[in-house]
């Protein structure tokens, strides 16, 4: 482990001043790689106070990603996942692509402190800044059936839900078919990929990427009004991400099951009984949300009585007075 995430660790003990030397004695390190590594924090953003004759006092709670922090919370079906973590990275879920075209054969997580081009679904972006966010991605191998790809989301969702709860206590919704929200604003996107086998419609390898706004408070002006964080400032991160990674592994290996998690993704629906505007390949439609299908499709009655199953991904739904 570094000599940065050691401090941190320290720093976080007591809320006293400790003195660089003392830091450099229990790390057993020179009090220049004490002073380097306290630079570094700042750079990052974390508030520590340094005093001459006094020491140094970490004035804000420190939420460091670190791999053996996230092993240290994972399950045992779970810590067969090889866990990468990026300082920064233009995307999670192309890195997965990238490990795979490198010839990995295994499963991971992938996770980066920060995304300089963090990838929605339809070409969208997904704003990614560092320090106050969880951006994530499963790399898993499947035995999914091409017809049941919905089902990653949905169980995607499920798991991210659970984690929230599980590590923070805050109960949060689910905006068919990828979104996680608080109340009216989006908190969390879920963008799922395949490497799919034409002859066995299975999808062979499969990327589940995960966004989760933790404490951002300042988003870009396009999405101030339908954005939002958990507001959650006590390091979760790290335990977050291991709290999904043993409820997804949970789920990952009977995706084709969908009664493992559906009627919790029911429970948790966010328009179930609510009127929706709906694109079809860009085409908008509206009506009212019904139910959830027991294959994670979403059922609509049109303004005419019709109902019909919305079950495709690039299908784009939009509660009436949010985003
Ligand atoms: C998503 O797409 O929300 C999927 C986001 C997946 C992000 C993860 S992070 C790890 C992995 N690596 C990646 O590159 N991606 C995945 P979509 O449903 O298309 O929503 C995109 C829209 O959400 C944007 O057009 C904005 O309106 C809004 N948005 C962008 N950034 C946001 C944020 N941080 N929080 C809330 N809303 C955001």
């Amino acid at each position: 482990m570094s000599v940065k995430y050691n401090l941190l660790k320290e720093l976080e003990k007591t809320d006293a001043f400790i003195s660089g030397e003392e830091i450099a004695a229990q790390l057993g390190v020179s009090r220049a790689a004490v002073w380097k590594a306290i630079r570094q924090l700042k750079d990052e953003g974390f508030k520590i106070e340094s005093v001459t004759g006094r020491g140094y006092r970490l004035v804000s709670p420190a939420d460091t990603l670190n791999a053996d922090e996230i092993k240290r919370h994972l399950n045992k079906a779970a810590s067969k996942l090889e866990i990468v973590v990026l300082e920064s990275v233009d995307s999670t879920n192309n890195e997965a692509k990238r490990m795979l075209a490198g010839g990995f054969d295994g499963q991971a997580l992938i996770i980066s402190n920060e995304q300089t081009g963090g990838r929605g679904r339809l070409g969208r972006s997904f704003y990614s800044p560092k320090n106050t966010g969880i951006y994530m991605s499963f790399l898993l191998k499947s035995d999914l059936k091409l017809v049941n790809a919905v089902s990653v989301t949905t169980a995607a969702s499920v798991a991210v839900v659970k984690a929230i709860e599980k590590v923070t206590g805050i109960k949060a919704q689910i905006k068919w078919v990828n979104d996680v929200y608080i109340g009216e604003k989006k908190v969390c996107g879920i963008l799922t990929e395949a490497i799919s086998d034409f002859e066995t419609a299975t999808a062979r390898n499969i990327i589940i990427g995960i966004g989760i706004n933790i404490t951002t408070e300042n988003f870009p002006e396009e999405i101030t009004k339908s954005a939002a964080s958990l507001n959650f400032h006590v390091p979760v991160r790290n335990e977050i991400i291991a709290a999904a990674a043993n409820e997804m592994i949970a789920l990952a290996d009977n995706l084709n099951d969908h009664s493992a998690f559906i009627d919790f993704y029911r429970r948790r629906s966010l328009v179930i009984g609510k009127e929706i505007d709906y694109y079809i390949n860009g085409i908008k439609d509206c009506g009212t949300a019904i139910d959830i299908d027991d294959n994670g499709g979403l059922v609509v009655q049109k303004i005419s009585g019709e109902l019909i199953t919305l079950s495709s991904g690039e299908v784009t739904v939009r509660l009436h007075n949010t985003d």
